[in-house]
């Protein structure tokens, strides 16, 4: 086995941290860590923590944390910014926040930013949290802003999604309609010591009584929280363990990690074609051949693009 591989296996903190840098950093050996972590993986628990910026999902995260370490378990996080093109940078103030638990070795924070390919943050995120996985983590909880088409991918690689809103930030309907409705298995309405709260869990209520449900579905709780003064934290835990249990039963963990699986899959395709693509049109387009021919209708932009994907035998 691959040295690396080995040591994040056994849990060593170093080597967790370099082997999320050689994902990040897509670089060749990461495909080769994965292919060795992999059989070691799928007993953590995987959480979805999304929403608004500045909601407080980090305060949310760091008093989970506190919980969970409580009852011995291992918590890593993974602090997603899409808009973000380097890790850490956006989001250093939660690694500030959360820097208590820096000497934690139960712990493992990370931040990580888009890579700038398709899918390519989920796919990493999705590999960070394989590391993770392997190197016996029991609970990872992805913290990802916004609400955005990214923010949905990476909730579909979770088991359970949280999402957090605040009241009186009047876009609430709007991220309801960007799909979280669909994806949220929890919905945490944080700062509760606000004005404005009942209205917020009332209005959630009325969009959630017109989602098409029968006895089977998951009936998403709505929980008022005030993170920062670590009230009703508890109370979400205990709704992810509920919903855990009701995943648990009837192989519904099973068939949504295997809907996962396969869109891993399409992710690693989609992503290696989107590289592919890149670099075959920086080596032939930019030699001018192509381009003029195209500008000087020669030849069409299909033509060309089946003429490179033949090249692939596909
Ligand atoms: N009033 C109030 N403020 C909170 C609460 N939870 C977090 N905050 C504050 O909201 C701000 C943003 O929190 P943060 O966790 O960084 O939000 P994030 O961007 O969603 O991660 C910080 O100043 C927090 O102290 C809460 O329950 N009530
Ligand atoms: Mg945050």
């Amino acid at each position: 086995m691959n040295e690396l591989a080995g040591k994040i296996i056994s849990g060593d903190i170093r080597s967790i941290a370099r082997g999320i840098t050689v994902i990040e950093n897509d670089d060749a050996g990461s495909a080769l860590l994965l292919k060795e972590l992999y059989r070691h993986t799928g007993q953590a628990y995987l959480i979805g923590i999304t929403g608004p910026p500045g909601g407080g999902k980090s305060t949310l995260v760091d008093k989970l944390i506190k919980l969970y370490r409580g009852q011995k378990k291992k918590v890593g996080v993974l602090a997603v910014d899409p808009s973000s093109p380097f890790s850490g940078g956006a989001i250093l103030g939660d690694r500030v926040r959360m820097q208590q638990h820096a000497t934690d070795g139960g712990v493992f924070i990370r931040s990580m930013g888009s890579r700038g390919h398709l899918g390519g943050l989920a796919l990493s995120t999705s590999d960070a949290a394989k590391i993770l996985d392997a190197a016996g983590y029991d609970i990872i909880i992805f913290e990802t802003v916004g609400i955005g088409q990214s923010e949905v991918e990476v909730a579909g690689r979770v088991d359970t999604t949280v999402l957090v809103t605040v009241p009186g930030l009047g876009d609430d309907v709007q991220v309801l309609k960007a799909g979280t409705m669909e994806i949220a298995d929890i919905f945490a309405v944080n700062k509760a010591d606000r004005e404005g709260v009942e209205r917020c869990v009332i209005e959630l209520g009325q969009l959630l009584s017109i989602k098409e449900m029968d006895q089977s579905t998951f009936l998403p709780p709505i929980l008022q929280l005030v993170a920062k003064d670590n009230i009703g934290v508890a109370e979400l835990a205990s709704a992810v363990g509920k919903h855990r249990e009701y995943l648990m039963a009837d192989n519904r963990l099973d068939q949504k990690r295997k809907a996962r699986l396969k869109s891993e899959v399409h992710n690693i395709i989609i992503n290696r074609l989107d590289k592919w693509a890149r670099a075959r049109l920086t080596r032939e387009m930019e030699a001018g051949e192509d381009l003029e021919g195209l500008y000087q209708k020669r030849t069409d932009p299909y033509t060309v693009a089946e003429r490179f994907i033949k090249e692939l035998q596909i």
